[in-house]
């Protein structure tokens, strides 16, 4: 694995590997060249250190197992950081450091990181390795856990290097694992470096740099500067009836279902209809305008990484099949036949484990509080290949991706957001999207089921100046011939009782079923004052056992709660102050004169 030979004559990317190992001291350095001879030995050189577990190889082959530090199991939201030169390019939604300030407290703890470790360089394509879409970064990551779930996340390898030629372009990203202290943690983004630092930390998002940090928080600075959206989408292909195949793209904060959306398996009485889904992307969704004036998506990745707890074969029987082989599960309950298990998953609850943080399991087990203790971690996760996935679409490695029907907004909320409402046009959808708030949940660290505002899902995810982001959505629509129709949607409703009224998973189906009606104008709706809905009769609900006015109550708009929300929109939307585009203020006003008639 030493070499000291370099596969690339790219000046600028050589002196850059050169300068960084100068600074972290690795004792040697790897180049990752996408084999699959590479990938085994670092798989045994993992195992030997025990970084990764081998699974069960006859029930799950190709699997491995790895646990995280304790305190390093979600994204660290306070401990990432825009790094531009002026501060309000950052806005007032990112943390921010001065570039300069940044590189310096980072270069603290990188130096010497690396000692005793070998340095891997990761040339990685964001999209289909040679697509005029795509982007490139090389990742230098001292750990092989990063390297493996690289390696299923993004196109690896020589190809990429053989596309980067010799001064092709390319997002600089550094990652060690330190001393995975969360108290030595720093996520920094530099856009106008396109580089990324990330130090102490070993969590998905923190480290695999191609996700969260490339594909979303430089990108989508990228995007405002070259006229596109990188957005924190899924993306689905849903074949009707007669066969068309017409394409959504949905956003949902972090754990509220884009996975489980994007993979859905149709309800019996709609699979008899003809309907029939096609996965094109869980989480990142790069958009464009192509030359007939519509908005077409690709999804940068080319794997999963997603949720664990609550995915069995009721809730998610395709993501069940994908993740038989060829998987690196983290953080779960491992059994004592080398399996795993979550809460939530198929079959009875063992009687034993080792629960994620190496300890012996039972179920029912309480802390020191009296609180049960989880087998798995609430964001426990899996990083699978999307090529594993049955339902995965045949336009995967289209350079053009797919053309977009409709936009779906949506977050987690008990109360106030009905199960679907359509926007009355761009403007009002944009402003639907910067209005968006939802439930935290365990995928960033911090208290979870607190609502809080996260505009289109991207809250954590904006590489700059969120106001600005705002102007740019609003100048995509005017720029489109043909803009997709915008729609907010909420499977997450509760009772009195605490219960979510609506099923939700495949069931989701007939709320697209609707959607995808009022796209194609063959469905009228219910104009309320937050926008169209649907009529009761119109949400296709056979085979649905609901309570009686379940549906009435999902759909139900109570005009003081949404008042209510008026405020913490006016509060979120006046930290902008000047910035904020007039046209949100201007629909923010019109709904609170819709609410008091
Ligand atoms: P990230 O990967 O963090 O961006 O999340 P995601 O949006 O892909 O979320 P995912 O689909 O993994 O869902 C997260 C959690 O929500 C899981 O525990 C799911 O079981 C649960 N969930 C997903 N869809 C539904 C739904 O329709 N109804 C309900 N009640 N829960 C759901
Ligand atoms: C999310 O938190 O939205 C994820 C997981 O998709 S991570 O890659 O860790 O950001
Ligand atoms: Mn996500």
């Amino acid at each position: 694995m030493k070499t000291s030979v370099y596969p690339t004559t790219h000046k600028k990317l050589i002196s850059w590997v050169k300068q960084m190992a100068a600074l972290c001291k690795p004792d040697s350095i790897a180049w990752i060249d996408g084999s699959e001879h590479q990938k085994k030995i670092l798989e045994k050189e993992a195992l030997t250190t025990g970084e990764i577990l081998q699974l069960n190889q006859e029930k799950l082959p190709g699997c491995f197992y790895h646990r995280s530090a304790k305190d390093d199991v979600a994204r660290t939201e306070h401990l990432t950081f825009i790094c531009t030169s002026q501060k309000r390019d950052a806005g007032p939604t990112n943390n921010w450091m001065p570039p300069v300030e940044a590189y310096k407290k980072a270069e603290s703890i990188f130096k010497g990181a690396m000692k005793g470790r070998v340095m891997y360089v990761i040339p990685f394509s964001m999209g289909p390795v040679g697509s005029p879409f795509s982007k490139i970064g090389v990742e230098l990551t001292d750990s092989i856990y990063v390297v493996l779930n690289m390696l299923i996340m993004t196109r690896v390898g020589e190809s990429v290097l053989k596309h980067l030629g010799k001064d092709g372009d390319f997002t600089k990203c550094l990652h060690s694992k330190a001393e995975l202290d969360i108290n030595k943690r720093l996520i920094l983004h530099f856009p106008e470096d396109n580089a990324i630092w990330s130090v102490g930390s070993g969590y998905g998002g923190n480290v695999l740099l191609g996700k969260k940090c490339l594909s979303l928080r430089i990108a989508s600075y990228l995007g405002k500067r070259e006229e596109w959206l990188a957005e924190h989408m899924l993306i689905m292909g849903i074949e009707e009836p007669d066969g068309h195949i017409k394409y959504i793209a949905a956003a949902f904060p972090s754990a509220c279902g884009k996975t489980n959306l994007a993979m859905l398996i149709p309800p019996e009485g709609l699979k008899r209809k003809g309907y029939r889904i096609w996965t094109v992307g869980d989480d990142i969704a790069w958009m464009r305008i192509d030359s007939d004036g519509a908005l077409w998506a690709i999804n940068p990745e080319a794997g999963f990484f997603g949720v664990a707890p609550g995915t069995n074969s009721k809730t998610n029987p395709t993501m069940v099949k994908t993740i038989q082989k060829n998987t690196i599960y983290t953080n779960v309950l491992l059994k004592h036949d080398k399996t795993v298990w979550w809460e939530g998953a198929d079959g009875d609850v063992p009687a034993e484990g080792v629960d994620w943080q190496g300890r012996l399991w039972k179920p029912g087990m309480l802390d020191g509080d009296r609180n049960i203790i989880r087998g798995a971690h609430p964001n426990s996760r899996f990083t699978t290949p999307i090529m594993n996935c049955p339902s995965a679409s045949f336009r995967l490695e289209q350079h053009h991706g797919v053309p977009i029907s409709a936009i779906v907004f949506g977050g987690r909320r008990a109360h106030l957001a009905p199960l679907v409402y359509e926007s009355f046009n761009w403007q009002h959808g944009v402003f639907v999207g910067a209005a968006m708030a939802s439930e935290t949940t365990a995928a960033q660290a911090g208290k979870v089921g607190q609502v809080r505002r996260d505009p289109m899902a991207m809250l954590p995810f904006c590489g700059y100046n969120m106001a600005e982001y705002f102007a740019h959505w609003l100048s995509m629509g005017k720029r489109m011939i043909h803009p997709p129709k915008i729609f907010h949607v909420n499977w997450f409703r509760t009772d009195e009782k605490g219960e979510f009224l609506w099923p939700g998973y495949g069931e989701n189906l007939r709320v697209l079923e609707w959607i995808l009606d009022r796209c194609n104008n063959k469905m009228d709706a219910v104009r309320a004052p937050i926008g169209f809905i649907p009529r009761v009769a119109d949400i296709d609900m056979m085979g649905l056992p609901l309570a009686p006015l379940a549906l009435e109550k999902l759909l139900a708009i109570n005009k003081k709660e949404w008042l209510e929300e008026l405020k913490g929109i006016k509060e979120f939307f006046g930290q902008f102050k000047k910035d904020l585009p007039p046209e949100l203020w201007q629909e923010y006003e019109s709904l609170e004169e819709r609410l008091r008639n």
